[in-house]
């Protein structure tokens, strides 16, 4: 049995990497052994090359998403969130909201990254369908992927000491932005996957990359994790609880409200709804919020 890392991960496919650097392609064992890349777990060696995952080791955290049918684990382990989005293609304000609500339950702090700033046409308006975000404790910054020096400079205080989950639709240059950080990760974006004609998502695994030693800090070694792009973000796995702790700027006037236990949907001398009336809680967040509560209320969640 030896210690190792997950690495990659694509469908029952893991690779996990050993104390020597070696990465051992391996399977999970049962159902028990069913882990997220970043996750610490044992194998057992099999053969030369390949592994068996016996166990997965306690986790700090971990980031995922489910719906009624399936829940899909992006990653464990994390210290940050990039949540990636672009000038263009439009973003969807439903799908961040969503990744930040998943990341307010994980535990895990994230950072939006506007990316293709150097495209300026949309620039101000995705600049105004963020403005919000600062507010509510979630830093935006702004980079071209395809400027690497600026955008290794801009992360570089973001990354280092850190394990950091890129995450985002697809398209909106996440991989670009991972091969403008370690070179040598080489990963396809959708340049190559239309020479390939193999469709719209490029990148189909997870996989961790170790950051090079000029976004680090001495003793502080940082690993980037690049994701598929994901069009649907379900929320079924979070209590009513764990969805309001998504939007935090409802949280003082919560504390308002008349009745202790308001969800903030139709209470008579609800403070959160009267704040929606006064323009100091955003329509789009608070139906968002609404959403996701009536789509697990749909699944028989509650
Ligand atoms: N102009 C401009 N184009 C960019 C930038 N970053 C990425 N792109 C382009 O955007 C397209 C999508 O980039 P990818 O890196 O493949 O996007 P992705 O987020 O990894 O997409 P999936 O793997 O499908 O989730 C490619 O054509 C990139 O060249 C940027 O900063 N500026
Ligand atoms: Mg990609
Ligand atoms: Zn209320």
């Amino acid at each position: 049995m030896q210690e190792g890392w997950v690495v990659s991960a694509h469908g029952r496919h893991y690779g996990v990497e050993l104390a020597d650097g070696s990465v051992r392609q391996s399977y999970p064992r049962g159902k028990k052994a069913q882990a997220a890349v970043g996750d610490r777990v044992r194998i057992s060696l099999q053969g030369d090359n390949e592994g068996a995952i016996e166990a997965v080791l306690p986790r700090r955290n971990l980031l995922f998403r489910s719906d009624q049918q399936r829940s899909k684990q992006f990653a464990a382990n994390l210290d940050t969130l990039l949540l990636v989005v672009a000038t263009e293609p439009e973003f969807s304000a439903d799908l961040l909201g969503r990744s930040l609500v998943a990341a307010a339950s994980a535990g895990v702090p994230a950072t939006i990254l506007l990316n293709k700033v150097d495209r300026p046409a949309r620039l101000a308006a995705a600049r105004e369908r963020l403005a919000r975000y600062p507010e509510i404790g979630v830093p935006v910054l702004e980079l071209s992927a395809l400027d690497a020096e600026a955008a290794r400079a801009r992360l570089a205080p973001v990354l280092a000491g850190r394990i950091s989950l890129l995450l985002g639709q697809s398209g909106m240059g996440k991989s670009t932005l991972l091969n403008a950080l370690v070179p040598e990760a080489g990963a396809a974006t959708r340049e190559h996957s239309e020479a390939l004609g193999t469709g719209r998502h490029t990148t189909t695994s997870t996989r961790l990359y170790h950051l090079p030693e000029a976004l680090t800090r001495p003793g502080a070694p940082g690993h980037l994790i690049d994701s598929p792009g994901f069009q649907g973000f379900g929320l079924a796995h979070l209590s009513r609880e764990d969805v309001e702790r998504g939007f935090p700027e409802f949280a003082p006037f919560a504390a308002q409200c008349r009745f202790y236990n308001c969800t903030h949907r139709h209470e008579p001398g609800c403070a959160v709804l009267a704040a929606l009336e006064t323009g100091r809680i955003d329509t789009e967040r608070h139906a968002l919020y609404m959403r996701i509560l009536a789509e697990n209320e749909a699944a028989e969640r509650y």
